[in-house]
């Protein structure tokens, strides 16, 4: 008896569910299942950048730099990333060997198609742009120059973690990038001696032939007015990608920060992985082609403090890069 029931209302059910004449006017048909984006937390991101300037300057072989590695460790697994560690010895301009350390988090290993998300975390051991002499031999906090766009990687791991995507995401924190030649040496060259930790890793990466279908580089990208144009070298080698993510950043209503307009090369980390490992990398960077110094006022200066850090500008930032890799098609 009850089992009759139970079939008779089943089919009314079926027969209602499956014929579409039966819908009412406000139900969607065909709903596109339509893709979400996290949002991206800037408190959170200007946490973690907070966390890493209260080390001190995060130099090669000093107490604070082995200390902020342990935090990036640390907190990447908390976020469920898979982390490696590549340890290395890089030899500076002048000649001194860092203890250098590559940290690298990859979500969903087993996928082949990937993007790398990148940043350097070590700090300049020269304020060798300061206004006043007497400090141009003193580390900098770099709080945009290194700490700011490693908050945000930390913050889209964090999310990553939650959410996943389709493509698989390896985030990677280069060390040694920012030992280049200062202006108070003789050989003072304003391109040499940078990205040795990246260097290393794209002649040596974490897995044999590891590839990814594009890499996005943050350098500087949280200062209160940055300004990012599409550096030269990211232009040449990955349109395509330059096009995405200023795309992306538009439709998000960041189109006054993300100008579509040429500027210079920069020796920075992406070059390294363009040429060594193959993978069309961009450089999102805050430097003003129109302005006097190019890059911000702070640049290598006492000033990259915690005072350099808005939140509004991570937000912009940590928004585009999610809306890129949350969209992307396996
Ligand atoms: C040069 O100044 C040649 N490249 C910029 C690399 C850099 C230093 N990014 C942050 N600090
Ligand atoms: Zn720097």
């Amino acid at each position: 008896m009850y089992s009759k029931i139970l079939i008779a209302s089943l089919s009314i059910f079926l027969y209602l569910g499956c014929n579409p004449k039966n819908k009412t006017s406000h139900e969607v048909v065909a709903a596109k299942p339509s893709i979400e984006v996290p949002n991206f937390n800037a408190d959170s991101a200007y946490h973690y950048t907070d966390r890493q300037v209260a080390f001190g300057p995060r130099v090669p072989n000093t107490e604070a730099h082995t200390a902020c590695g342990d935090f990036f460790v640390e907190k990447l697994q908390s976020f469920g990333a898979e982390v490696i560690e590549q340890k290395m010895d890089v030899t500076t301009y002048d000649g001194k060997i860092l203890k250098a350390r590559n940290i690298i988090a990859s979500y969903q290993k087993e996928k082949k198609n990937r993007v790398l998300l990148f940043a350097h975390w070590d700090t300049r051991p020269f304020a060798d742009h300061d206004p006043d002499p007497s400090n141009h031999r003193k580390a900098i906090d770099g709080a945009n120059d290194g700490a700011g766009a490693c908050g945000i990687l930390l913050e889209i791991a964090r999310q990553t973690n939650i959410h996943p995507t389709e493509m698989g995401i390896d985030i990677i924190f280069f060390d040694a990038e920012d030992w280049g030649v200062p202006t108070f040496e003789d050989k003072y060259n304003s391109t040499s001696g940078y990205c040795l930790g990246s260097n290393y890793w794209a002649k040596n990466p974490h897995v044999n032939n590891y590839t990814a279908r594009y890499g996005i580089l943050l350098d500087m990208v949280s200062a209160p007015k940055a300004l990012f144009f599409q550096e030269h070298y990211s232009r040449q080698y990955a349109p395509n990608i330059i096009k995405k993510v200023w795309d992306a950043a538009h439709s998000l209503g960041f189109g006054s920060r993300f100008i579509r307009e040429p500027m210079g090369a920069i020796e920075d980390d992406h070059i390294h992985v363009i040429k060594h490992r193959n993978i069309p990398c961009i450089d999102i960077i805050d430097y003003d082609p129109n302005s006097e110094k190019g890059f911000g006022d702070y640049w290598h200066t006492m000033e990259d403090n915690m005072s350099n850090i808005s939140k509004q500008t991570m937000q912009m930032v940590g928004q585009t890069v999610l809306h890129v890799i949350y969209n992307e098609k396996e």
